[in-house]
């Protein structure tokens, strides 16, 4: 039989297309060609789609200041819904002055695509209507894991720990800042008359731009100062207790293919997805969390312990937690679950990520080899669950 055809859908109109440039090129030379047949679909900046050159080469980052970019010069693609009862789409390329012509269908597109249009569930849905199978998480699973404001809703129906915080539009901020306040009054208030400090977060958005920290919410100028800076990245933003002298830990969740095998050799068999072993995020000195910055400068201010040096019984909480959340969200395929562990002990849910980092050298990627997958092993794993699910309802 013919080898399955993946299109792998990058670049994009987000502020991380260059990370989303060099993540394709990773993932096309990890994909095995004897396996299958590759298809690289470049998003420009301006949202058109082209047909990309399959080298990796110019995807990677040679100097700083030359980051690499989809090439809008390519000839023009579209994806045709086809009603393909195999759930395929085809693959229509114009190029300028001649007639458009078929590619062929194909059989599972990985996306790789960042913030809005990406990872927020647009493009699934137009997979969706496309009849066409993916990578990853669905429609309403990459909604909720993109709005931190929805996860925690959903998070919190499952029973899974969150901090607790309070949802800020910014016409509610308009309307009544008097109430916004006694709001935050509420969330911070410490039980003993001292407030305790919050972060203050775009709800939205893959990075950490616009993030602050309150030390105390009844000072009303740094509350507004905070407010208003978040805005400017999204008109929802979250108000959250900061997690004080907490530790930042990551969990990779992986569903297992049909006939249950895994292939880490990762513990744990049958129902329920795999889960990686943890990993430790340590923020450095000169930033106050993990903040942008930190995560994607190469400077040293983060460092990552893989696997955390955590005892047994915390490290198996970590993990069914991860499965838990994984299963709350309804994720599929993977996804990468954030936690703190707060000076008790006890473990918080801070973030999961549909579309974490995915570089060879990415914390999921690299939880997964700790546990025994390699990166090509990683890729083939997820394009062999999206074609082995179907196209309808889930
Ligand atoms: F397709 C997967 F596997 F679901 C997937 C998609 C996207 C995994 C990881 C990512 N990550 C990214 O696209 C990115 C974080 C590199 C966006 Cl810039």
């Amino acid at each position: 039989s013919p080898k399955p055809r993946v299109a792998v859908v990058f670049g994009g109109r987000s502020s991380e297309h260059a990370i989303s440039c060099v993540t394709a090129g990773s993932v096309l030379a990890a994909i095995d060609p004897e396996a299958y047949e590759v298809v690289p679909v470049g998003i420009a900046p301006d949202g058109r789609w082209v047909l990309e050159s399959g080298d990796p080469e110019r995807l990677r980052i040679t100097t700083p200041d030359a980051l690499p970019a989809v090439d809008a010069g390519g000839a023009s693609l579209s994806l045709a819904p086809g009603g393909d009862p195999d759930g395929r789409a085809g693959l229509v390329v114009t190029d300028p002055g001649s007639p458009p012509r078929a590619l062929g269908e194909v059989d599972v597109v990985f996306p790789l695509l960042h913030g809005p249009w990406g990872e927020d569930g647009t493009l699934q849905g137009m997979l969706e209507m496309s009849g066409v199978r993916y990578v990853g998480a669905g429609v309403l699973a990459s909604a909720v894991g993109m709005d931190k404001a929805y996860l925690k809703v959903v998070l919190r129906d499952a029973g899974l720990p969150v901090m607790p915080s309070v949802t800020v539009t910014r016409a509610a901020w308009q309307a009544d800042a008097a109430d916004v306040l006694g709001r935050l009054r509420g969330l911070a208030d410490d039980g003993a008359g001292a407030r305790r400090p919050v972060f203050v977060k775009p709800a939205r958005g893959g990075s950490s731009m616009g993030i602050a920290k309150v030390g105390d919410v009844t000072d009303t100028d740094a509350v507004r100062r905070a407010l208003e800076g978040a805005f400017e990245h999204d008109p929802k933003v979250l108000v959250e207790l900061a997690a004080e002298g907490a530790r930042e830990v990551e969990c990779g969740v992986l569903d297992r293919l049909p006939d249950g095998t895994g292939g880490s050799g990762a513990g744990g068999s049958g129902a329920g997805p795999e889960t990686s072993v943890p990993a430790e995020v340590l923020v450095g000195d000169d930033h106050d969390f993990y903040d942008f910055e930190a995560k994607y400068l190469p400077e040293q201010s983060t460092r990552t312990v893989i696997p955390a040096d955590l005892d047994p019984a915390l490290t198996a909480r970590v993990r069914t937690l991860s499965a838990r959340a994984f299963a709350a969200v309804g994720c599929e395929g993977l996804a990468r679950v954030d936690f703190f562990v707060m000076p008790d002990g006890s473990l918080v849910v801070n973030e999961i990520n549909t579309m974490p980092g995915f570089t060879p050298t990415s914390m999921f990627p690299q939880m997964w080899a700790a546990t025994g997958l390699s990166y090509p092993d990683l890729v083939d794993r997820l394009i062999r669950l999206a074609l082995a699910r179907g196209t309808g309802l889930r």
